[in-house]
């Protein structure tokens, strides 16, 4: 009976609750590290949903990262990052470099049709053991992607990729997300969007460093490199000196040739060149794990608070306030003495 009831039990439940307490986490990072994508999707997982695992995860994860090149894509949608991450895979992986994508939709829920997409997409790349592919959703909450995209780029990392590309659709505060993720952020256009040029225009010339004018096939591609050339050599003219100017880059991402993703890799190399040239790689790794940092303070902070929110500490406190024994600001004090 008893060895019925395991027998059903055990391997019956592979996923939910019971898996994910199984998880045995040094055995997941070794095979993670072995190139297990089984191993790499559980990770990944954890992260994902916040695991209890989750310092466990990351503690595992630490002696293991820190190699790998982190590329983000951001762009409107439509523009054809998906199609751009595609043809940079199958480039890299050409040149035999082990490739990791994590496609982040801030808006959509997981099984969103944009996510789907990307994943029908990708299965150009579904089968080749060099490619770990990755859709990620932030679960409805802004600034979800702030904290679980990170760990889930440590896991490639640690996993062996030489390289992660990061897509992200460019709305609002993602740009800017995902440009603190990423050690060099690709911004595409396309022709005919200049609203989305327009409305992209405040945020474009911090996070680019690499502008991408894809859909060169269509008219206007002259009329948007012209006008981003124009937008660049302004910001240029306040530029330091030995700062990094965005270079212009135009693809047909979706053509098998001469769809000028080299020249895009050429200009990510340039920029890499750069960053170690100038000392910037290291000072944006270094903001990107002080912003971690605090995100992860932060959050700790405010669930402590949390508790705090509704106890009896907090009501004697109230009631003192309305009394006029005490002002808000002496008792706030307290409250977070308490902490
Ligand atoms: N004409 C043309 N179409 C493209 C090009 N790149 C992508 N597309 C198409 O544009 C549409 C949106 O591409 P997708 O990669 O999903 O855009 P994303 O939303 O930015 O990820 C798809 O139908 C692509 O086939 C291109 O260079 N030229
Ligand atoms: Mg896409």
């Amino acid at each position: 009976m008893t060895v019925e009831g395991t027998a059903v039990q055990a391997p019956a439940v592979p996923s939910g609750r019971r898996g994910r307490r199984a998880a045995d986490v040094p055995a997941l990072v070794a095979g993670a590290r072995e190139g297990d994508a089984r191993s790499v999707a559980r990770l990944i997982s954890l992260v994902e949903d916040a695991s209890p695992l989750l310092r466990e995860v990351a503690a595992a994860l630490a002696p293991h990262t820190g190699r790998a090149q982190v590329l983000g894509l951001t762009g409107p949608p439509g523009v054809g990052k998906s199609t751009t991450t595609t043809a940079l895979v199958r480039e890299l992986r050409a040149a035999g470099r082990r490739v990791g994508v994590l496609a982040v939709d801030p808006s959509s829920p997981f099984s969103g049709g944009a996510l789907l997409g990307d994943r029908v997409r990708m299965a150009d790349h579904a089968g080749d053991s060099g490619v770990y592919i990755r859709s990620m959703a932030s679960r409805g909450h802004l600034g979800g992607l702030a904290w679980a995209t990170p760990q889930a780029l440590r896991v490639l990392d640690a996993a062996g990729c030489d390289v992660v590309l990061v897509e992200t659709v460019g709305v609002g505060q993602s740009e800017l997300e995902v440009a603190s993720l990423a050690d060099t952020t690709l911004v595409l256009l396309a022709p005919g969007m200049g609203d989305g040029i327009q409305a992209a225009k405040a945020g474009i010339l911090e996070v680019a460093d690499v502008l991408v004018v894809n859909k060169a096939d269509r008219d206007g591609a002259d009329a948007t490199v012209r006008d981003l050339r124009a937008m660049v050599s302004l910001g240029a003219r306040h530029g330091a000196e030995g700062s990094w100017t965005p270079p212009i880059a135009r693809t047909v991402a979706s053509r098998a040739e001469d769809s000028g993703i080299a020249d895009v890799l050429a200009r990510i190399g340039e920029h890499t060149a750069w960053l170690a040239s100038s000392g910037e790689g290291r000072r944006r790794r270094v903001r990107r794990a002080a912003r971690e940092i605090e995100a992860i303070a932060v959050a700790g902070l405010r669930e402590r608070m949390g508790d705090v929110a509704g106890s009896a500490a907090l009501g004697a406190l109230a009631e003192q306030v309305v009394a006029g024994a005490t002002d808000p600001y002496a008792a706030a004090d307290q409250l977070t003495a308490q902490l």
